[in-house]
C-alpha cells in the first residue's frame, strides 16, 4: 500500500511537472527564507496555501495554520479533519497542536464536530492560560468562540466503518490499519520559517483508524507529535503515535539538533531510539521531519515509503525519507 501510494504520488507529480527528490538529507542555504515542509503528499497543496502567506512576508504561525487547514477541510484526505476515519464507535475525533517561535503552544484532543481543530488549538494558545483542551471542554470552547458544529463523518467513511463493524474486526494495534483503505495519507505535520526567520509548526489528525474510543495519539501532545524551539528549530511526527509518545520523539529531535545534529541525523537518532526501546517497532511506521533555524531540513522513518513536501522560492518537491529498515 505504501509503495502504491508513493507510486501514485510520483506519477501525479511527473504529470504536474514537479520533481521528486530521492532522499532527504537536503539543505536549504542559510538565509534563503521562507521555507515550509510538511508530511506526505497532501503536504503539497498545504504548502501552497502556506506559501501564499510566506511569500508576502507573512507570519509562519499564520502560514502553518492556514496550510494544514487544507487537508483538514478536504474529505479525500481520510486521516485528517473532515472526512477522517472514525473510531470504533463511528465517531470522528480529532487531535491537533500548534507552536510558535516563542515556544507558545496550544492543543486540542478528542475534539468532535469541528472541521478545523488546528484553529481551535491556536485559540487555546492565544486566548487561554492553558495549553490543552480535550473532549467536551474543547468543543464547548470552540462553539463559544464562533466555530460551527459540523458533521465530520462522510458517507464513504461511514460505509467503511459499517463494513469494518460487520466483519467484527477488533481494533488492532497493527500499525496504520488505515493504510488498508484507499487513498490514505496519514497525519499532516508542517514546519515553516518566514522571511523574518520565525519558525512555527502545526500538526493535525483524526488519529488511528477505528481506534478505541477515547484514544488520543501523539499529535496533540507537545513534544511528541510536534515541538518547536525558536532558538533551535522544530520537528513533527506521523505514524503510530504510541511509539512517538513513549519516546517523546519531536522533543528528542529538537534536543538532538540543539546538541549539534543536523535535522536528518536527529530524525534518524529518534527513529533508532524507538527501534532500541520498542520491541515490536518493525510492525509500525513512524516518520519525523525536522527544520532547524538555519533552514536545513531532514527526515527519517522506520519503514520505507514515507515522504514529505518541500516548498521554497525555487523548489516545490516531494522528498522520499530514508528509512531504518532499509538501512539495516
Ligand atoms: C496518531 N500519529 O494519532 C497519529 C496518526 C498517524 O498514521 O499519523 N497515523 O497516532
Amino acid at each position: 500500500m505504501v509503495s502504491r501510494r508513493l507510486f501514485i504520488a510520483k506519477s501525479s507529480l511527473v504529470v504536474a511537472g514537479l520533481s521528486v527528490s530521492k532522499y532527504s538529507s537536503a539543505f536549504q542555504p542559510e538565509g534563503t527564507f521562507p521555507i515550509v515542509i510538511s508530511t506526505w503528499n497532501h503536504g503539497l497543496p498545504a504548502n501552497e496555501k502556506a506559501w501564499e502567506i510566506l511569500k508576502n512576508g507573512g507570519y509562519s504561525l499564520d502560514a502553518v495554520e492556514q496550510g494544514v487547514r487544507v487537508p483538514e477541510g478536504d474529505p479525500k484526505v481520510i486521516t485528517v479533519g473532515y472526512g477522517g476515519i472514525p473510531d470504533a464507535n463511528g465517531k470522528v475525533t480529532l487531535d491537533a497542536c500548534i507552536m510558535d517561535e516563542k515556544g507558545r503552544a496550544g492543543s486540542v484532543a478528542y475534539l468532535q464536530h469541528i472541521k478545523h481543530p488546528i484553529s481551535v488549538a491556536r485559540l487555546v494558545m492565544e486566548k487561554t492560560p492553558h495549553v490543552m483542551l480535550t473532549g467536551k471542554g474543547a468543543l464547548d470552547f470552540a462553539l463559544n468562540n464562533g466555530f460551527e458544529k459540523e458533521k465530520l463523518l462522510t458517507p464513504e467513511r461511514k460505509a467503511e466503518w459499517k463494513k469494518w463493524k460487520k466483519e467484527k474486526r477488533e481494533f488492532s494495534n497493527k500499525i496504520n490499519i488505515e493504510n488498508q483503505l484507499e487513498e490514505n495519507h496519514d497525519t499532516i505535520g508542517m514546519l515553516a520559517i518566514d522571511s523574518q526567520g520565525r519558525i512555527s509548526g502545526a500538526c493535525t489528525t483524526s488519529g488511528m483508524g477505528f481506534k478505541l474510543p477515547g484514544r488520543v495519539g501523539d499529535s496533540p501532545i507537545v513534544g511528541a507529535g510536534l515541538f518547536v524551539d525558536g532558538e533551535v528549530g522544530g520537528a513533527t511526527a506521523t505514524g503510530t503515535g504510541e511509539l512517538v509518545m513513549k519516546t517523546l520523539g519531536s522533543f528528542l529531535v529538537v534536543e538532538l539538533m540543539r546538541n549539534g545534529k543536523s535535522p536528518s541525523e536527529a530524525c534518524e537518532e529518534a527513529v533508532k531510539r524507538i527501534a532500541r526501546k520498542i520491541p515490536d517497532y518493525e510492525s509500525h511506521q513512524v516518520g519525523f521531519i525536522a527544520l532547524n533555524v538555519k533552514g536545513e531540513y531532514g527526515s527519517f522513518c522506520i519503514q520505507p515509503g514515507f515522504n514529505f513536501a518541500l516548498k521554497t522560492k525555487d523548489r516545490t518537491e516531494l522528498v522520499d525519507a530514508e528509512s531504518w529498515l532499509k538501512k539495516l
